[in-house]
């Protein structure tokens, strides 16, 4: 047995160097200090460690793709093995290498074996490996150093599905991950992208990880996130730290049109040639194939209805006009309108298949457009109860003519905007028996200006009137004479100028001409020489109190009769809300002076209309009221009872002197 013992222990010196026997010093082996030996102590008890890989042959160096068993030997102190004893096994480096499992029992011959493997491809260096046994009650360690070398780590060709796409097509993609050139199990991140298109349905680039065969799948869309077709080659690559990238190409058809669709005409509305106002519209259509706008499509415009003269870029052109579409997938051509009124109907249809088109809607030449000499803007009711109540609405109406007297095309917008309370932006004018018109409502509320007089203005794109000096009913430039206007303004203040802070509509013109105030407000020096200009109007509204101030005027009263002045408590030069009440009731106090008998005999301003303000802020608007009585004496009493709209009544009464 002995005998058996000193063989082995050869045999591992011959193969380790260090490893047995008494040698101290020796690296390979610590021999513990504690306790006392119960036998005769012939040798020192060890533990030695050591690496083998798959053919048992003992190494210092792993790398991924390999198998490697670390085994501790142990032996007591006479030298023999030692049999089922718990072997701890430990790396002094975890990101270097695992072990599975970290402990052990040593068989017959005294040898644990737990596996060694690599912690990732990407572990490279050495460290030291230590297992630990407790022999004749002493804790005895072994260990030895080791090294993790480069894994030897490929990307194998990526394979397609298919390399030549229709236009939005997709092909699954693979890639192998070869250790020494062959798959590993071990799981390796794999990045795939595209120069154009999505992986996997979400970005130009997803990173994925291998199966257990070595092999990592995605699926390629030659469609970019935003919709747009790729097409021509595509770049795949399937990428992995440490390694050569994969790249393989695939080719996509180009997208073929097969839809066409009406964008927009801008404005829809364009007047006959001459007449100064907007002439040209310019009209889009997009290509699509299925919902996708495509760019580089040839589209041809054609007129297919045309009042007269209609062109297409340019005056008078009536011939077809074909272009590409541009980045957006549109393409557009601008319409020129001719001397003939009437609906205009643009084609676009494909190059390719002119069989699909589309074309154009609501698109039309008028006639003429409001001219400023025949706008007219009127309000319902001028003097609302507005300065102590809010939503008293009143009506504001627009009436446009072309310079002839007729009406404007329906659809014409005019615009408001108001210096105070609440105005609708705008109303679109409707024909009706042939008349050309349209209202919005405006309601008292905030903002009020300090004396209850709120400036709206009403607005639209027509023309300044003109001389026809030659006679041809149209505008004629150097020939014709222009009545000049400024920029349009509403006056706030009723200044009768332009003050900064007024609401502008700014045209560009800079030449000398006159200003005006409301109603048709025009700011001096702005003019141009162009027929076009901004048709408007100015109207004030008044915002007059529930409470009225009443004032008898002289000479005073009478027991005859006498006169007196209703207006707004806070605006005493502003009238009481049209529809107020004005009453006046009587008392006879003097029962002595019989058969006289105070009487009302008559009262003259019953009721406060409908009252238009001038343009002239410092003007009184308050109504006159006249009382005529029958048999009053000194000492009868009198009462004024005012009633507003909203049915608040104020009395003034007094004894008559
Ligand atoms: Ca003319
Ligand atoms: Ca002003
Ligand atoms: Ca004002
Ligand atoms: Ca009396």
């Amino acid at each position: 047995m002995m005998q058996m013992t000193r063989i082995l222990c050869g045999m591992l010196f011959a193969a380790l160097m260090t490893a047995c026997g008494g040698g101290g010093g020796s690296p390979g082996a610590t021999t513990g200090t504690g306790g006392t030996p119960t036998t005769p102590a012939t040798a020192t008890p060890t533990v030695v460690v050591t690496i083998v890989d798959a053919s048992n042959a003992a190494i210092t160096g792993i790398s991924v793709g390999g198998t490697y068993t670390a085994k501790a030997t142990v032996t007591d102190n006479a030298g023999l093995a030692v049999a089922n004893r718990l072997v701890t096994f430990e790396l002094s480096n975890a990101s270097l290498a695992t072990l599975s499992p970290s402990t052990a029992l040593t068989d017959a011959s005294g040898v644990a074996r737990v596996v060694v493997t690599p912690a990732s491809v990407t572990a490279l260096g050495a460290g030291t490996l230590s297992a630990k046994a407790t022999v004749n009650g002493e804790s005895v360690t072994g260990r030895m150093d080791f090294a993790v070398s480069s894994t030897n780590l490929a990307l194998s060709p990526i394979t397609l599905g298919s390399t030549s796409l229709a236009s939005g097509g997709n092909t699954s993609m693979s890639v192998t991950a070869l250790i020494n050139g062959s798959a590993t199990a071990t799981p390796i991140n794999i990045t795939f992208a595209a120069s154009c298109g999505r992986i996997n349905g979400s970005g130009a680039s997803v990173s994925t990880t291998t199966n257990g065969s070595g092999v990592a799948t995605a699926v390629y869309t030659a469609v970019n996130a935003d919709g747009t077709l790729c097409s021509g080659p595509v770049t795949l690559t399937a990428s992995t730290a440490g390694t050569t990238a994969q790249t393989a190409s695939v080719t996509v058809a180009a997208a073929v049109a097969n839809a066409i669709t009406f964008v927009s005409a801008t404005p829809a509305q364009i007047f006959v040639a001459g007449s100064g106002a907007l002439e040209q519209s310019l009209v889009k259509f997009k290509a699509l194939v299925g919902s996708t706008a495509l760019p580089n499509v040839s589209v041809t415009f054609s007129i297919q209805v045309n009042p007269g003269g209609v062109g297409l870029n340019g005056a008078g052109s009536a011939a077809s006009v074909t272009t590409t579409t541009d980045s957006l997938g549109e393409a557009s051509v601008t319409v020129f309108s001719g001397t003939i009124p009437g609906p205009v109907k643009v084609r676009a249809a494909l190059v390719s298949d002119p069989s699909v088109f589309a074309e154009t809607q609501n698109l039309s030449v008028s006639s003429g457009p409001p001219s400023q000499r025949f706008m007219s803007l009127s309000v319902s009711t001028f003097n609302i109860e507005g300065w102590n109540r809010d939503g008293t609405p009143t009506t504001l109406t627009v009436r446009l003519a072309d310079r002839q007297g007729n009406p404007v095309e329906n659809g014409t917008v005019v615009n408001f905007t108001s210096e105070g309370g609440q105005v609708a932006s705008s109303c679109s004018t409707l024909k009706v028996n042939g008349i050309s018109s349209c209202s919005v409502d405006f309601m008292s509320q905030n903002f009020r200006p300090a004396d209850g007089r709120v400036s709206v203005l009403a607005y639209a794109s027509g023309t300044k009137d003109y001389v026809d000096v030659n006679g041809n009913n149209r505008y004629d430039a150097g020939t014709d004479t222009l009545v000049q206007v400024g920029d349009a303004y509403r006056d706030d203040d009723e200044d009768g100028a332009f003050d900064t802070g007024e609401f502008l509509i700014p045209r560009g013109g800079a030449s000398s001409c006159t200003g005006a105030g409301w109603p048709f407000p025009s700011r001096s020096n702005t003019c141009d020489s162009n027929l076009a200009t901004t048709v408007r109007q100015q109207a004030v509204i008044l915002f007059s109190s529930s409470t009225p101030d009443v004032r008898i005027l002289s000479p005073g009263i009478s027991t005859a009769g006498f006169d007196f002045t209703v207006g707004s408590f806070e605006h005493p030069k502003l009238p009481m809300p049209s529809g107020t009440t004005v009453a006046v009731e009587v008392a006879d106090k003097t029962e002595g002076n019989a058969p006289l008998s105070c009487a009302l005999d008559k009262l003259i301003g019953t009721t406060v209309g409908n009252i238009s303000p001038t343009n002239n802020p410092a003007e009184s608007l308050v109504t006159l009221h006249q009382v005529t009585l029958k048999g009053c004496a000194t000492g009868d009493l009198f009462t004024i009872k005012v009633t507003s709209p909203a049915g608040l009544t104020t009395n003034y009464t007094d004894v008559f002197p």
